[in-house]
């Protein structure tokens, strides 16, 4: 067991900010890393230290491994907390910061890796007991091969990436006569998209919803579960809304899946913060999709529920030492709603990079706003376009929404175009207000607006 007493952050934006304020609530000094355009961010501005790591580009700094490993000699650090995307998933900068006696804030780089192969992920799930979806128990081998298989599946069908996830490299197949030119631009794209073109084929689910488990465990075999997540409000596999609980689980379904993602997780010796990602169907069945091995975006609405500080147990565990509560101890309390609001504009989702020129923060009772824009703060053009979380806390989903009208309604960002207005539009949404929505909920909603006379009409853009 020993203590942190320098980490350094190996991202950028609000989540860079958000790991330096639990930095500050432990007492352990903060090292950032930045690229050129990232000088005049509050990362940089609110860490102990801050070290320069390349150009503007994503693969000139933040993912440039012998940048970052060469900040974290130089500063003298103990310990590297990746955030989300970027380096957070890659076994091999896992396995790098391990060969450089540096602890990655994570879990083992194995189980990284392990996560990371889908195939591989299915199978080990499958042994622990989790429900995975009908489909390929290995890589797919021919055409012939996959064909005879999705027959047997029966269709619709769902032709994915191995090395996929996040939606990247799908096909959605509903008749025998698709599946030959399905297969094909899946793997041509898988190629290209990433190191493997493997391909594996599952049970197409219907209108599911995204229900994910949050999970912490430490490196002695314990592991709890915060509660579930409902993420089904998405928009090309970019999350835009995110709430907890979910409406659609009961008190029976919430503790079934919560048991199942804790055996998936002691199944492969995980350890740190991560997140089981279940599809549920209408039936209220539900199926392991994919485990993410990091923190992620939408982990303050666990926070507002639970009164946990994810980072803080993903530093302790890291430490070497063991959770401090059991399941019994997690609470839950009222519901929290988190908007992503993202340079963008709000019909088009083109990015909005540029100056921020006005700027206005909402706050007042059960409001957390995790960003790192200012007034007069340039988004840069070279990052994902997320430049601010906008999360509510309230006793009830009803009163949440309430909430959060109120608190879009005084944030101002001008300068740049934002989903703001998106946000205003969907919480006023019939089927959202009633929590009566799927993944398809996005595009069903851009339908009835369209019919309605568009987003102008109705008080949003
Ligand atoms: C599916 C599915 C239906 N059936 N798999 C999308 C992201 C990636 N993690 C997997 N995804 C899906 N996998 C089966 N077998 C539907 C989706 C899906 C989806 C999932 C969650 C949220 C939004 C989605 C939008 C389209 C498709």
């Amino acid at each position: 067991m020993r203590r942190f007493r320098k980490i350094l952050i190996a991202n950028r934006g609000e989540i860079a900010c958000r790991i330096i304020w639990t930095c500050k609530e432990m007492g352990i000094s903060t090292v950032a890393v930045h690229s050129t355009a990232d000088r005049d961010s509050l990362h940089v501005r609110f860490a102990d230290e801050a070290v320069c790591i390349g150009g503007p580009t994503s693969s000139q700094s933040y993912l440039n491994i012998p940048s970052v490993i060469a900040a974290a000699e130089i500063t003298n650090v103990d310990a590297i907390h990746p955030g989300y995307g970027f380096l957070a998933e890659s076994s091999y900068f896992a396995e790098i910061c391990e060969a450089c006696n540096i602890k990655f804030i994570g879990p083992r780089p194995d189980v990284i890796r392990l996560m990371g192969d889908k195939v591989e992920a299915r199978r080990a799930m499958k042994e622990a007991g989790v429900p995975i979806l009908p489909g390929s128990p290995d890589p797919l081998k021919s055409e012939d091969e996959a064909r005879a298989l999705a027959r047997e599946i029966g269709y619709p069908v769902i032709i994915k990436a191995a090395a996929g996830g996040g939606g990247r490299g799908m096909r959605i197949v509903r008749t025998e006569e698709e599946f030959g030119h399905a297969m094909q631009t899946a793997a041509t794209e898988a190629a290209a998209s990433f190191r493997s073109a493997d391909l594996y084929v599952e049970k197409f689910v219907e209108n599911p919803r995204h229900v994910e488990i949050q999970v912490l465990a430490d490196e002695h075999g314990h592991c709890i579960h915060l509660g579930e997540r409902d993420c089904s409000i998405q928009r090309r596999h970019q999350k835009i809304i995110e709430e907890a609980p979910s409406p659609a689980l009961t008190p029976e379904l919430r503790e079934r899946m919560g048991a199942t993602a804790v055996a998936a997780c002691r199944r492969v010796g995980y350890s740190s913060a991560g997140t089981v990602e279940f599809l549920l169907d209408e039936d209220g069945q539900f199926y392991f999709m994919e485990m993410n091995t990091r923190i992620q975006v939408e982990h303050p609405v666990t926070e507002m529920i639970t009164l946990a500080d994810i980072v803080r147990n993903q530093i302790l565990v890291a430490e070497g030492k063991p959770l401090w509560y059991k399941q019994e101890d997690v609470l839950f309390v009222g519901h929290s709603i988190e908007c992503r609001i993202n340079a963008e504009d709000p019909q088009t989702f083109a990015p909005s990079p540029g100056l921020i020129t006005a700027y206005n923060a909402p706050g007042g009772p059960g409001v957390r706003l995790d960003t790192a824009a200012y007034p007069g703060y340039v988004v840069p053009p070279y990052y994902d376009s997320l430049i601010a979380k906008l999360v509510v806390h309230a006793r009830t989903r009803e009163v949440a929404i309430a909430r959060m009208r109120r608190a879009l309604e005084v944030m101002v960002v001008e300068g740049i175009k934002t989903t703001i207005p998106l946000h205003q539009g969907v919480m006023e949404d019939p089927y959202f207000r009633a929590g009566e929505y799927s993944t398809r909920f996005m595009e069903q909603f851009f339908e009835r607006r369209k019919i309605q006379g568009g987003l102008a009409a109705s008080g949003g853009a």
